[in-house]
């Protein structure tokens, strides 16, 4: 196949609640919608997950749909491969600016399972020669709260509609008393806490007192360039640490277990450059036994699909940051939004491709966007 022509759409959807992490404090997310379109017919979806601003990674929502309009457009001319793979090696060739490559792949893997009449989550099974599972247990993150009465009434809330874990996003020092009292009153609650890079090696007393709270994880407690710091970090917690920003792909993911720096990787397709990518570091971690779980970001429907996907594998076995589409957003750009079922599950789609379609009017303001021809 070759890619033959590429359009984008920026939206922009309040978010039910804000969330606040000690890198944003986001109202609304705003993300890019792309649709390319191959000389065999066929259309793929896929969602450029960067931020309006480089908080959480260096990307952002303009650098990354410049990247794909003035650098990957370019590259696809006269592109020919048949596997999503070959794309993605393609793209490689591009450093860093890896959510505006998942991107733009993800919609490739969108149409090449449509090609295959498969879900994408029998495509990434029958990739690991695995069965995808159908239902998926999930949780939430939450965001930092302005009081411990609040934090506690939210987590109650979301343990009623049944989701099986619990992260609080903490911004710094000051919120571990708030962790040890939400522990004290949900003493059996699979908790985990996410710093987004909040503290430095000099508050380790700190983050003992965390390390005594039977925490599934803590996830990146320190720099999100740093490996050394967070090897000597969890070499003195019995708790494992979670990298999340550090991982832009396998090599890091590689570093991280050489080094010791984390037993525990949040796995984002975005941050990875894809779902190729993605799929060669749930490989390596299997292989080094180090827990991968499905991260997110606070996806659209489109990407919430793709996730929903990768999560089907069964190596996931933790419950992933993939909450029901009502915990983000009154109105998705999706047709059937994602509803919680019975014990915290989502259901995976099983329609071919990522298996989901835009509400008349995303459809509509798609249509509306000019194609880039390739
Ligand atoms: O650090 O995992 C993170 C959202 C945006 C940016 C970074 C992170 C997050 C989340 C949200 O924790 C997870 C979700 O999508 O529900
Ligand atoms: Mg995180």
């Amino acid at each position: 196949m070759q890619i033959k022509k590429i359009r984008l759409l920026p939206v922009t959807l309040p978010l039910i609640s804000s969330f606040k992490t000690s890198e944003d404090n986001l109202n609304t997310r705003e993300v890019t919608l792309v649709q390319v379109s191959t000389t065999t017919g066929l259309s793929g979806l896929g969602e450029l997950e960067a931020f309006a601003h480089p908080t959480y990674t260096a990307e952002t929502q303009a650098t990354a749909r410049q990247m794909i309009q003035q650098e990957i457009v370019p590259l696809l001319t006269d592109f020919q491969f048949a596997l999503p793979e070959e794309l993605s090696q393609h793209l490689a060739v591009i450093q860093g600016n890896q959510m505006a490559k998942a991107a733009v792949e993800t919609a490739v893997w969108d149409l090449y399972a449509q090609s295959q009449q498969k879900s994408l989550a029998a495509v990434l099974a029958q990739r690991l020669q695995v069965r995808p599972r159908r239902q998926i247990a999930v949780g939430v993150s939450i965001g930092q709260q302005p009081s411990v009465d609040q934090l506690l009434q939210k987590i109650q809330l979301y343990l009623n509609q049944g989701y099986q874990r619990i992260k609080l996003k903490i911004t710094g020092v000051a919120e571990i008393a708030m962790v040890e009292h939400v522990r004290q009153q949900f003493p059996k609650l699979n908790l985990m806490v996410d710093a987004n890079s909040a503290f430095t090696l000099t508050e380790l007393p700190a983050l003992r007192r965390l390390d005594k709270l039977n925490l599934a994880m803590i996830e990146q407690p320190l720099a999100t360039d740093d490996f050394v710091q967070h090897a000597h970090l969890q070499k003195q917690l019995t708790t494992s640490l979670c990298l999340d920003e550090n991982i832009f792909g396998l090599a890091d993911v590689a570093t991280a277990v050489t080094l010791k720096s984390a037993r525990a990787i949040n796995l984002k397709l975005a941050r990875v450059g894809g779902l190729t990518n993605t799929l060669a570091i749930v490989q390596y971690c299997q292989k080094q036994r180090i827990e991968v779980w499905c991260g997110g970001m606070l996806e659209t429907g489109v990407g919430r699909a793709a996730n929903l996907a990768l999560d089907s594998l069964p190596l996931f076995t933790f419950p992933g940051d993939i909450s029901a589409s009502d915990r983000y957003f009154s109105e998705d750009v999706i047709q059937k939004p994602f509803e919680l079922a019975q014990g915290g599950r989502l259901t995976v789609p099983d329609q071919a491709g990522l298996g989901v379609n835009l509400t008349a009017k995303y459809l509509g303001k798609m249509a509306e966007q000019t194609w880039i021809g390739v």
